[in-house]
């Protein structure tokens, strides 16, 4: 399978859609070899939700939370990577076993982030972002979300290369659900071909993210649960796989994987 499964091991009490769940350390690493048994390529473990409105954690309690986790993880064979916005969290993940660094912020939240990257030598997530999570939803602006999104991504990639990352070490992300719109990222699904133009490997991750848990229900009804996003979400997965992305960053991995062997069947008989 060309497209790559990077399930999601939440090590928080708050996330969105799985806060909670994993909280100890114990639990995280069991959901994280299940995740590996369904075959998620990459674990993407992270102590600090992102979702609209959540308060920042100390570095002392994210250390706290991912680091046994990673040690344990990558102990037990699995790739993982570590999803944080703090230079110093990347630092001690990678020396724990991390080999992928996922920054939300794309290396805007810490300024040493870079330069952390740089030293390390390893794949950089760098995803689309305008700000932390509090204020995130108030810059939801754009004059074309995907030329909007394409021209700041290749900002980061510029200001990242002359900081002394390597470009061959750049991931990109649009950002699913980041300072953006339901709106925003239907177009941006439906302009995936525009990401890839940019020469970098894609990430998406558009798990059971809001836009999905609001299909067919009206106006001002209820969103579905983010648990019952899962069959949306492999839909978005098929797209990403047609798309030809690097990866997709999911909670549910049997269902992407399913997903994606689709796209290969399909596209070992044309
Ligand atoms: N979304 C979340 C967290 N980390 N990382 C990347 N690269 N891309 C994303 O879209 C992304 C991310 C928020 O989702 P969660 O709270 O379910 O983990």
């Amino acid at each position: 399978m060309s497209t790559l499964v990077m399930g999601v091991v939440n090590v928080t009490p708050d996330s969105f859609s799985d806060g909670g769940m994993w909280f100890a350390p114990e639990d995280a690493v069991s959901h994280g070899m299940k995740l590996v048994e369904q075959g998620a390529d990459i674990l993407d473990v992270g102590g600090e939700s992102t979702r609209p409105g959540a308060e920042r954690v100390s570095e002392e309690e994210e250390l706290r939370r991912v680091i046994p986790v990673i040690r344990e993880l990558t102990h037990d064979g699995a790739r993982v990577s570590v999803d944080t916005m703090r230079a110093s969290v990347a630092a001690q993940a990678i020396e724990a076993g991390a080999s992928i660094v996922n920054d939300v912020s794309g290396g805007l939240a810490d300024p040493d982030m870079a330069r952390a990257v740089a030293s390390a030598g390893v794949p950089f997530v760098v995803m689309h972002w305008r700000g932390h999570s509090q204020v995130m939803q108030d810059h939801a602006s754009y004059g074309d979300v995907v030329a909007d999104v394409c021209r700041e991504l290749t900002e980061r990639m510029s200001d990242l290369c002359a900081r002394g990352v390597g470009r061959e070490q750049l991931i990109l992300d649009p950002g699913f659900g980041f300072a953006k719109l339901p709106e925003h990222n239907w177009s941006i699904l439906a302009h995936l071909d525009a990401l890839m133009a940019l020469g970098q490997p894609v990430l998406i991750g558009t798990s059971r993210k809001t836009f999905l848990g609001t299909l067919g229900v009206a106006q001002g009804g209820v969103a579905r649960p983010p648990a019952q996003r899962d069959a949306a979400t492999a839909a978005t997965t098929v797209i990403a796989g047609l798309a030809g992305v690097w990866g997709v960053r999911v909670h549910d991995v049997s269902s992407s994987v399913d997903a994606l062997r689709v796209v290969e069947a399909m596209g070992e008989t044309s």
